[in-house]
């Protein structure tokens, strides 16, 4: 009988020989890769972290003991040794668990993780808790990598921390990578203590002048030094860092050798490595691509264009353009606020930026874009990849605020393609002169046309259009939603029901000759986002509707005011009624139901 197969909870784990432990290490790589061939999910950074799951819950008393994973993609031994196992196979999937830490699923898990860089504040808040409700035993630990470590956040946590006597306990599970090549100065910084002599203290360093005691470095996989190691730590009061080497997708060949690529593989074979594309072939591109060759295309006619990725080049596309005009592509490292007022700079002093974030991400330069970009009326054009509903990484990572939280923002021009081609024109229509801030929203995965590399046209900020003439209801869709809605009125048409289909393309500022034009013929309108309901289109609509003293039945669709778990895509999109069918539904309802 396996080792594994005995073990439910921490409690378990700690009836083992520490001697068993490399064994039980091996036998929670072989689960996690035999899970994630079939299952996707984050299979690089979580063979990486086995040994540190391991030997923490093996030494500390969790979950008395609070232990956060930043980020969270390499928590899944944690999963796994945490009374998760047998739901494993529900990794990510609707209803199952989620792909990260969660409080709400887990005692185990001490903080909700998703975004990078969080681990160390509230690590810290814990600490000080703690040491306010005269707990003194209790510890706290955040296992960070060396790209989180040098997020902005991280940082100022360091330097709080320092001044500090709190329990806080660092590992820092460094890997050398990001999911692209790690970057930045820091990064050489650790590659050089990291290659120093392996003795518990290093003199002068980073982490000690920051009143850190540092321990290391390392060697990550070795679950026995490491248990010894923690035990020794465990003793120390006060902020205190353990460097752990460690090897992005240790112990699976192809993943070591090919790490970006099996950071988030899909499906692949469990034996050879290969990675199993189930796309047909012949498919559309992904905006993601487009976006790439694009921005190249664009960089080649005007010279002023520079590309911005905070730490996404591969997931962006944005690595087209550094692989071909390596001086003007920047991947600036997991650092959105820092990409944002870096792109502020660059426009202020005449360069024209392409900044590619992640919607979710772009949470964290809120108070950037407003303060060093649209309050100075830069031209800076903001690309929002992984715009709506995400599906499989859940609710972190939702592109579902980014509407909202910009339409509210003077000087932003905020527009939605529909397809390849619109994304093309949009992006060509922000670099012309005058064009101000602008933000391009654009969803992960594939549009729908194959023929996209059409010459370029420049499009009437503002301006959207009419797709489809209709008498019984209006409907106003933005981005590619507008395709859902096509194939909604198909199938309505077919029951005699009449919709008139306006794509209104931009946000903001919006279209008010087509608007007068549909309140002025409709009285039933439908309003299809792939964003928060509160604050997008059906509120901008509501609020000309009001404004401008007209009366209709006036429905909006879009993810309500919650937050949305993990699933399919599709699956999510019929939660929050906007698939086909919740079009279909919602739009009959309107007719028939006031008919
Ligand atoms: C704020 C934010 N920006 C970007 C990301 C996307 N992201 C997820 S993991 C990751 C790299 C993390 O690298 P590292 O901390 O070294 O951990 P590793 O994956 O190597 O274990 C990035 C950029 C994120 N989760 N949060």
């Amino acid at each position: 009988m396996s080792l594994l197969s005995k073990i439910y909870y921490p409690t378990d784990l700690k009836k083992l020989d520490v001697h068993e432990l490399p064994q039980l290490c091996h036998e929670i790589r072989e689960f996690i890769i035999e899970e994630t061939s079939q299952n996707p999910g984050h299979v690089g950074s979580s063979l990486g972290a086995v040994e540190l799951a391991v030997a923490i819950h093996y030494v500390f008393n969790t979950p008395y003991d609070q232990l956060i994973w930043d980020v969270g993609h390499q928590a899944y031994a944690h999963k796994i040794l945490t009374g998760r196992r047998e739901r494993f196979h529900t990794n990510r999937m609707y209803k199952g668990i989620s792909g990260f830490p969660k409080m709400s699923e887990s005692e185990y898990d001490a903080f909700g993780t998703g975004h990078s860089s969080t681990s160390l504040s509230a690590a810290l808040g814990m600490a000080i808790a703690s040491q306010l409700q005269g707990d003194h035993e209790r510890h706290h630990i955040s296992v960070i990598g060396d790209a989180a470590i040098a997020g902005g956040m991280a940082m100022e946590a360091l330097n709080n921390a320092g001044v500090h006597q709190a329990n806080l306990l660092v590992i820092l599970n460094d890997n050398g990578i990001s999911i692209d090549e790690n970057v930045g100065a820091m990064k050489d910084y650790l590659l050089r203590i990291g290659k120093g002599q392996p003795s518990l203290h290093t003199r002068s360093n980073f982490f000690e002048s920051f009143n850190f005691q540092y321990f290391g470095p390392t060697d990550g996989h070795d679950v026995i030094e490491l248990v010894r190691q923690l035990k020794e730590i465990r003793n120390i009061s006060g902020p205190k860092l353990l460097h752990a080497i460690t090897t992005k997708g240790k112990g699976f060949k192809k993943a070591e050798e090919h790490q970006t690529i099996y950071h988030a593989p899909g499906l692949f074979n469990k034996e050879t490595g290969e990675i199993l594309d189930m796309e047909p072939p012949g498919q559309p591109p992904k905006f993601q691509y487009v976006f790439g060759r694009t921005l190249i295309e664009l960089a080649e006619m005007n010279d002023k264009i520079v590309g911005i990725t905070p730490a996404m080049p591969t997931g962006s596309s944005l690595n087209l353009m550094m692989a071909k005009m390596p001086h003007r592509a920047f991947d600036v490292g997991i650092a959105e606020q820092h990409a944002v007022t870096f792109a502020a700079g660059l426009a202020a002093r005449g360069m024209l930026p392409f900044c590619n974030i992640y919607s979710s991400f772009m949470q964290r330069a809120y108070d950037q874009v407003i303060h060093d970009v649209a309050l100075q009326n830069l031209p800076v054009v903001f690309c929002l990849d992984r715009a709506g509903l995400v599906g499989e990484d859940g609710a972190t990572h939702h592109g579902t605020f980014d509407l909202a939280y910009f339409r509210a923002i003077p000087n932003m021009t905020i527009c939605s393609p529909r397809n390849e081609e619109e994304l093309r024109d949009m992006m060509y229509t922000a670099q012309l002169p005058g064009a101000g801030t602008c933000v391009i929203r654009y969803p992960k995965g594939r549009g729908t046309m194959k023929d996209w590399q059409k010459p370029f046209k420049a499009l009437q900020p503002g301006k959207g259009r009419k797709i489809r003439e209709g008498k019984d209801l209006a409907v106003i869709s933005l981005g590619t939603l507008g395709n859902s809605v096509i194939e909604a009125c198909s199938a309505l048409e077919r029951e005699n029901i009449s919709i008139a289909h306006y794509d209104i393309r931009y946000l903001k500022p919006i279209d008010e000759g087509l608007l007068h034009e549909v309140f002025i013929n409709f009285d039933k309108i439908l309003t299809v986002e792939d964003g928060t309901i509160i604050g997008g289109l059906g509120s901008a609509v509501l609020e000309f509707m009001a404004d401008h003293g007209y009366q209709a039945r006036v429905k909006r669709l879009g993810v309500p005011d919650r937050f949305i778990e993990q699933g399919t895509i599709s699956e999510l999109q019929r939660e929050c009624g906007y698939d086909i069918e919740g079009i279909v539904r919602n739009a009959k309802f309107i007719v028939q139901g006031s008919k």
